[in-house]
């Protein structure tokens, strides 16, 4: 239902901002050259090239959106218990996705002596006894108030699995 919607309203944006100054430059080409065999040819080329910059536009669009994410991975590539990146910074209110990668199960837990004040480390956490068991599972939070946070995978916090975000 909600991707229906979407595309429904991304349909229209398209067709009115890409192809309205694309159709006037072609009647501008028109008087100028003439000919109606070119001038049926340029139309369909830049119809095309219309198209082209539209798809190119959504997929940058797309990218960007997907970029607002930052995936930390649970567990390193050679099955180290860190988080990785272990210390890193996001923007106030992005996205922060942990995706259990090696050595799980692993959890997320933010330390309430090393939060911003005013945050509630239980409602950016996960629970001490809530674990990613699976491969590719996730635990995501945004964080919007700036600062430093620390925080620990519980099973794995004597082993060193500890991090730090620093919000901007
Ligand atoms: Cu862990």
């Amino acid at each position: 239902m909600a991707s229906v919607v979407s595309s429904a309203v991304s349909v229209p944006s398209f067709t009115g901002l890409k192809a309205t100054p694309r159709a006037n430059a072609t009647a501008t080409t028109v008087k100028v050259a003439g000919p109606k065999l070119s001038v049926k040819a340029s139309l369909k080329l830049s119809l095309k090239e219309a198209a082209i910059a539209t798809i190119a536009a959504s997929a940058s669009a797309l990218l960007a959106s997907n970029a607002l994410a930052l995936e930390i991975k649970l567990g390193s590539d050679d099955g180290g218990l860190v988080f990785e990146p272990a210390t890193f910074s996001v923007a106030a209110g992005e996205k922060i996705v942990f995706k259990n990668n090696a050595g799980f199960p692993h959890n997320v837990i933010f330390d309430e002596d090393e939060i911003p004040s005013g945050v509630d480390a239980a409602k950016i956490s996960m629970g001490e006894e809530d674990y990613l068991n699976a491969g590719g599972e996730e635990y995501a939070v945004t964080l919007t108030e700036k600062g430093t946070y620390s925080f620990y995978c519980a099973p794995h916090q004597g082993a060193g699995m500890v991090g730090k975000v620093t919000v901007t």
